[in-house]
This record gives C-alpha cells, structure tokens and sequence, in this order.
C-alpha cells in the first residue's frame, strides 16, 4: 500500500489540458529543478507537497461549470473557514502555514472487509487528475466558482471492500493540537467530522480534491486531500482528511452537534429552507457585490435531485 510512486498521467487519458496552468507553472517547475517528462509535466512526490507547484496536466471534465468566472485565487485562499485555525474568516489563510502535511496518510476503516491506511502519495497515483470547476455555496451566504482539482470518492471504493453493513461515510480532519491551535478550544466538537449517505458519495459529482487552479492545494483550502460536494453548503466538504470510515447508522456530524436545529445533516443547498437565523434564498459570490439568487441543489438538481426522490427535504433539511 504505501509504495512511492511519481504521478503519472497516461497521455491517452489527456483530453483538454489546462491552458492557464501551464507556461507560469512550467517555469516555476523550471526554476525549482524538477525535471518534466517528455509528455506533459508529472510533478515529484516532493513537488507535490507544495502549495503553489503546479499539477501538471489534467483532465477537463464534463461535470465543470463554465457559465460562471472563477473567482479570484486570492479570495479563495484568504477568506474561509478552517476552524482548526481559528473563527475567523482570515483565520486559515494567516495560520494554516503550520500545517504539515507530509508525511500524511488516510485510514479507511469501519465497514470494510479490511482496514487499510493509504499514504498521500499513493493516493495521488489512484487516478489522472481531473480538474472540475464548480459553484460553491457557503451556509453562511457567499459562494464561489472553484476550479478544484482531484477524482471521484468512487475512486476509493474500487481500493476498499465495503460490507453489506456500509450505508453511510465519515470524513475525519485531521485535529492536532501541536499544528492545529484552535484544536484546544471547544470550538466545535473535534475532530470535524462529516459525512454522506454512501449514494451521495457515491454520486459522480463528489469530490476528493487534492489541488486547485490547477496547483496543489493551499493548506488553508484542506491540504492534502479534502471532501467537495457541490450541491452542499460548504461545511460538508472536509478539509485535511485522515479517516473515512463507514458505517451503518447516521452519524452525527461536528456541526449537527453544535446547532442540530441550524444544521441538518443532508445541508442540501434549498433556498426555501431558511436557516435558523437567516435566508437562504439569496447569495453574494466572493469578489462581486450584487446578491444573485442561490438555486436548488446550487444549481445541480438535474444531476443529484433523484437521489431525494420522495424525501421531505423540509424536514430533512
Ligand atoms: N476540517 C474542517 N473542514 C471544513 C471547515 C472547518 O472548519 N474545518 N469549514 C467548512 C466550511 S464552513 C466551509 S464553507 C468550507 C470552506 O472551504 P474553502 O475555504 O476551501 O472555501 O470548508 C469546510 N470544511
Ligand atoms: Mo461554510
């Protein structure tokens, strides 16, 4: 399992690379003495572990968004949340800095045949890197178009037996207290804890994402690897996990816990389910100033709406 081996992407699996990406990162990669191989760049292990370093080549996927401009990198990663490094919105990116995320490996355990622990670097070799520009919808009211960078949760499932028992999945953070400061404040209840049906994390548009703008994930974003979900208010994609586990009953997640009547555990982006102290009908996206109207399942209810079919989303909110 934990055999080190560079990324490689087959150049058959190339479709459209990515055009921003490419010369800025090829001169960074330059200048930082990593060699590039004769079809496309395929970043060291240790480039890998660079926030800003570039991801090489990827994959355009059909699952993008390209009605809507990005936002900016820069907002990405200077306002957001990452509670492990303090409340505020300016938090992460001021102290993420502190985490260190090699060595890094994800247990997956629970209702499997067998437990396995998977280094990152193994991880990154599972599958050609696709890149997947999706709108993002914060509970708290702003959003965002991220191009994000990873594979498909089923990735996982082709490397793991699950049992019969196996109905829904946890993502565990990382909660270090030594890199992590706010760990020893009651914040939350740690470790940040979320989870999914396993159907949902099963759907094509669930996300393990390793990178963004086509570079390595900033730390403040969830280095190494994080959970996106795109019909899902944000506080469901975990960041820095090194624990997926499945199991039987619904868990409990760490915002359920903190306000179980403001957040449910589906968080399904519904713009008519108010949240407990504000509307939910209207959004600000990051770097714009008029408000636009938030969609249902933020806009992917043709792909992920049937997956509700017959549920009381009211109730199950
Ligand atoms: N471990 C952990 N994951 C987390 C959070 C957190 O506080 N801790 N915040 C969540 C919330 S509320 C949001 S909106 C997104 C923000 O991700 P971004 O900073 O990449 O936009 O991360 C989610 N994942
Ligand atoms: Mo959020």
């Amino acid at each position: 399992m934990l055999i080190r081996r560079p990324l490689q992407i087959p150049s058959s699996e190339i479709t459209t690379p990515l055009v921003y990406a490419e010369r800025r990162d090829f001169m960074r990669l330059l200048a930082a003495g990593i060699g590039t191989a004769s079809l496309g760049i395929s970043p060291s292990a240790e480039a890998l572990d660079a926030p800003g370093n570039s991801l090489g080549k990827l994959i355009s996927s059909p699952f993008s968004t390209h009605d809507d401009k990005p936002t900016p990198l820069k907002s990405m990663t200077s306002y957001g949340n990452f509670y492990e490094f303090g409340p505020d919105k300016d938090s992460p990116g001021k102290n993420a800095h502190r985490l260190r995320t090699r060595p890094w490996s994800v247990t997956v355990d629970g209702e499997v045949k067998a437990a396995k622990t998977f280094a990152i670097e193994d991880i990154l070799s599972w599958a050609p890197l696709e890149e997947r520009i999706y709108r993002m919808r914060c509970v708290e009211g702003w959003s965002a178009v991220v191009p994000w960078v990873g594979f498909p949760f089923s990735e996982l499932l082709k490397r793991v037996e699950i049992t019969g028992n196996a109905k829904f999945v946890e993502f565990w953070s990382l909660a270090d207290p030594e890199q992590m400061p706010y760990v020893r404040i009651p914040l939350l209840d740690w470790p940040y804890v979320e989870a999914l049906r396993l159907d949902e994390a099963r759907h094509p548009l669930s996300l393990l994402a390793v990178g963004m703008y086509g570079e390595v994930m900033p730390k403040q974003n969830g280095a190494p690897l994080r959970l996106v979900v795109p019909w899902k208010y944000g506080f469901k994609g975990a960041k820095s996990i090194v624990r997926i586990r499945f199991v039987e009953k619904q868990p409990q997640t760490a915002w359920m816990k903190a306000g179980p009547d403001e957040y449910g555990f589906y968080s399904n982006v519904n713009p008519d389910v108010p949240h407990k102290r504000w509307s939910q009908a209207t959004e600000r996206r990051l770097g714009e100033f008029l408000k636009r109207k938030t969609l249902p399942f933020n806009g992917y209810a043709e792909q992920v709406a049937s997956l509700y079919a017959g549920m009381d989303l009211r109730k199950n909110f």
